[in-house]
C-alpha cells in the first residue's frame, strides 16, 4: 500500500505544468489492512464456499466485486466476518474485497477462486413439443390463416441465487432467457454454448411466453402457477441424455438435452 500512495502524487507532478505545480496532498497514513481467506480456492459449480475477512481495525464498510468495482458500489453495513458464496459459471474468478475502516481508510484484497465443473450437469438443448393452444392464434391482430398469428415463443429458466455477495438467503432470479422463435419457428434451441451448468440436485423454474410488440407478451402456461418446476434429481443414477418433461394440466411438454459429468 505504501508504494501505491507514493506513486499517485508522483504521477500527478509529472502531468502538471511546472509553473502550476502544487504540493501533492498529504495522504493520511494508515496501517489498516485486511486478510480475505476462502475456505477453498478450488470449488465446483454451485458449491458453497466462504470467504472470511479479518482486519486489524474495526471495519465500517465492506464490499465485494467481480470486476474490481467497475460496477456496483461498496456496501456499508454491519456485517459478519464470513460470507457464503458460490459460482454458477466455470473458470478463474477474482473477487475483490474492499474494506473501509472507521477513519475512512480503504484496503482492497483480491481473492482468486477456480471454479471447476464437479458433478454439474450441462443443459445442451431444448425442444418444446407442446404448449397450450399450439398451432393456433396467440396474436389475434392477424387473420386466422396468417402464420403471424402463431406464438413467438421464448422460455426462461430461474434458479435460486445469491444476488449480491452480502445476501445470506437465496432468491429466485433469472438464470437464462432464450431467444425468440418467431411464429413458433422450429421450437428447438441449441444451448451448447450457453454455459448452463447446474448441480443436478438443484431445481429450475421454467416459464414459457409469447413475445409481443412491445415485448410484454403473454404467458403460454395457462393455469397457475404460471411456471413449472423441473429437477434432475430423479435421473441421478440413470443419467439419460434426453429428458422429457410433461405437464398435461398445462398442455405442456418439452425435451431437454443434457450432458452429465463423468
Ligand atoms: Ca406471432
Ligand atoms: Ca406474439
Amino acid at each position: 500500500m505504501k508504494k501505491i500512495i507514493f506513486l499517485l502524487p508522483l504521477l500527478f507532478c509529472m502531468c502538471t505544468k511546472s509553473d502550476e505545480s502544487v504540493a501533492p496532498p498529504i495522504e493520511p497514513k494508515s496501517t489498516f489492512a485486511i486478510t480475505a481467506t476462502p475456505s477453498s480456492a478450488n470449488v465446483a459449480v454451485d458449491e458453497n464456499f466462504t470467504i472470511t475477512v479479518a482486519a486489524n481495525e474495526t471495519i465500517k464498510g465492506l464490499g465485494a466485486s467481480l470486476d474490481n468495482f467497475a460496477t456496483g458500489g461498496q456496501m456499508f453495513t454491519d456485517f459478519g466476518t464470513s460470507r457464503v458464496l458460490y459460482f454458477n459459471t466455470l473458470g478463474a474468478k477474482t473477487i475483490a474485497i474492499k474494506a473501509t475502516s472507521a477513519s475512512g481508510a480503504v484496503f482492497i484484497k483480491n481473492v482468486n477462486i477456480n471454479v471447476t465443473r464437479g458433478n454439474a450437469l450441462k443443459i445442451t438443448g431444448m425442444q418444446i413439443t407442446a404448449f397450450d393452444n399450439m398451432n393456433n392464434t396467440w396474436d389475434p391482430e392477424f387473420g386466422p390463416t396468417d402464420p403471424n398469428r402463431l406464438a413467438d415463443v421464448l422460455f426462461n429458466f430461474n434458479t435460486s441465487q445469491i444476488y449480491t455477495y452480502f445476501e445470506t438467503q437465496m432468491t429466485k432470479r433469472r438464470w437464462y432467457l432464450s431467444t425468440v422463435k418467431q411464429n413458433q419457428g422450429d421450437l428447438t434451441w441449441d444451448l451448447t454454448n450457453a454455459n448452463l451448468y447446474i448441480n443436478p440436485n438443484r431445481e429450475i423454474t421454467f416459464s414459457l411466453g409469447d413475445e409481443d410488440t412491445p415485448p410484454v407478451g403473454q404467458n403460454l402456461i395457462p393455469n397457475l402457477p404460471d411456471y413449472r418446476i423441473i429437477s434432475f434429481a430423479n435421473y441421478l443414477t440413470t443419467k439419460p441424455t434426453t429428458i422429457t418433461y410433461s405437464f398435461p394440466d398445462a398442455n405442456l411438454s418439452f425435451i431437454m438435452t443434457v450432458e452429465w459429468a463423468n
